[in-house]
């Protein structure tokens, strides 16, 4: 089954990892292998790019950049709009090799194209609302206004646990605005991005696209390195870590470039006294093991009020006790893997840390063993109790491990929600409006998210998304992220028959 769908999207057992859009080039770095924790099976190779490979994009994007930024935004949109219904083609396909080479479950591979497939479409019709502001000048016989333009190159790096849909937030916005992009995706999700790359080189072929505007380059974290140093490189919008997010905005910083950074969360859950248990739970539960705790706005704490403690408690317990792990292509499923046994250990760590510190478990975790479970990926979601200063629950664990804490008062709960270094995602469940409405004012969550009656995880597209403190401070996607990818320029002009100084000074010859 798994070559019917590497077959449909044409990827073959060995495949160049460096593409300039419309063309494939030969790439002459070192072998990257691309295998899948659902079976450990080693899928197939890619060449990843070298120095002078790297190079040889950047030049080409480079001289793109000059041609592209001369289409008009509704055309550069048109194109957008083709590789919209070339994802909705091969959503299926797209979707299971997302499910096999990442682990996510099926129904979330199919999500995430449905991302990329909704980001086309909104981004088609913001190619006819690039708007600026005109404003009334202080002059007689001006007029100011502003406008934006297009910055130049757009690198990408994105992360494996989204490893197309990021991508499609920040190219196809950055598309329209009239740039030109170059993706690092994760050296551990290579293929997925080899398979975005095919599926829209005969949307840019057809409509003559210059080569070098949709670049791809595959590598490690030295190629990373290169464009985040690279002046070449206006914008770098980075994905992943809090570690990697701070020596990539370092190093764009050094050298004034922008970056766009969008880290890791600690996203609680406020469970209120007020709250309807039955629907909280599922909120709860998809956030904490979807993406088998993978994603940056996956739920990763609990702050639950004291009434209510014992009865949410024991719902999760039974809830978490008919969860079933196992193959994520396989829809009667709900957990899949984690993404490599490196991931597997940190889990691991995490639990002995929770332990140390003084935790307890009320449903425990542990690594699956046996027929099902031979790429040794599989992991137990678990739920511990610990307090929030805990230093293993200040640190996101990339794993599906919830952390549960009781509160007293909401002024308490909303402390220890925002008390935590990171700042993505955050949610409230409660029927009281006015639980709601001070969670959501100015004294409530800190994060760039924040939900009422809703889990962390599954952000809109349509909304702009990102988050505050070590979550970078980036917002990409929706409402108006495209700011981001363009540079605003504020334009005064005189039509009158004098040259008036602003602020009243006078200044005669
Ligand atoms: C991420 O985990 O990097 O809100 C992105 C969500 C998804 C995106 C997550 N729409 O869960």
């Amino acid at each position: 089954m798994v070559n019917d769908i590497l077959q449909q999207l044409n990827i073959k057992p060995e495949n160049s990892g460096v593409s300039t859009g419309t063309v494939w080039l030969e790439a002459t770095g070192d072998y990257l292998q691309a295998d899948s924790p659902v079976d450990g099976q080693v899928i197939s190779k890619v060449k990843t790019a070298s120095h002078k490979d790297y190079d040889t994009v950047i030049e080409k994007a480079t001289a793109a950049f000059k041609e592209w930024r001369l289409w008009p935004a509704p055309r550069r949109g048109e194109v957008v709009r083709q590789a919209g219904e070339a994802l909705r083609k091969n959503k299926e396909a797209l979707g299971r090799l997302v499910s096999y080479e990442m682990g996510k479950s099926l129904q979330e591979g199919y999500g995430e194209v449905q991302e990329m497939i909704d980001i086309c479409d909104f981004a088609v019709g913001l190619s006819r609302q690039l708007y600026g502001l005109t404003m009334h000048s202080e002059r007689p016989g001006h007029r100011m206004y502003e406008q934006w333009h297009p910055l130049g190159i757009t690198g990408i790096i994105s992360a494996f646990n989204f490893p197309v849909a990021v991508w499609s937030w920040n190219s196809m916005l950055a598309m329209v605005c009239g740039n030109v992009c170059v993706w690092k995706p994760s050296e551990k999700t290579p293929l997925s991005a080899i398979a975005c790359q095919l599926i829209i080189q005969d949307v840019l072929r057809a409509n003559n696209v210059p080569e070098g505007v949709c670049n791809l380059v595959t590598g490690g974290r030295e190629l990373g390195e290169w464009m985040a140093a690279d002046t070449r490189i206006p914008l770098v919008s980075a994905t992943g870590s809090t570690r990697m997010g701070k020596a990539v905005g370092a190093a764009v910083g050094t050298r004034l470039g922008r970056s766009l950074l969008e880290l890791g969360g600690n996203n609680a859950i406020i469970i209120s006294e007020n709250a309807d248990l039955d629907m909280s739970l599922i909120g709860c539960v998809f956030g904490a093991v979807g993406t088998a705790g993978q994603r940056c706005t996956s739920t990763r704490r609990l702050i639950i009020h004291e009434s209510v403690y014992e009865a949410f408690t024991q719902k999760l317990v039974k809830a978490y006790q008919q969860l079933r792990i196992g193959n994520p292509l396989d829809e009667n499923n709900h957990v899949g893997p984690l993404i490599d046994k490196a991931a597997v250990q940190l889990y691991q760590q995490a639990i002995t840390e929770v332990k140390a510190e003084g935790g307890s478990f009320l449903v425990e975790g542990g690594v699956l063993e046996g027929d099902n479970y031979t790429s040794g990926c599989y992991v137990k979601p678990c739920i511990a109790a610990v307090e929030n200063n805990f230093k293993i629950v200040q640190h996101e664990t990339f794993a599906p491990i919830l952390y549960v804490m009781k509160y007293k008062t909401l002024e308490e709960a909303i402390a220890m929600q925002n008390g935590v270094p990171q700042g993505l995602s955050s949610a409230i469940m409660t029927l009281n409006l006015r639980e709601a409405e001070l969670f959501l004012s100015q004294t409530g969550s800190d994060c760039g998210i924040a939900n009422v009656n809703i889990g962390t995880s599954g952000a809109e597209i349509g909304g702009a998304f990102g988050g505050e403190k070590e979550t970078g401070g980036g917002r990409e996607s929706g409402s108006d992220a495209w700011r981001a990818y363009m540079r605003r320029q504020t334009n005064t002009i005189n039509y009158s028959t004098h040259l008036p100084l602003a602020q009243g000074i006078k200044f005669d010859l």
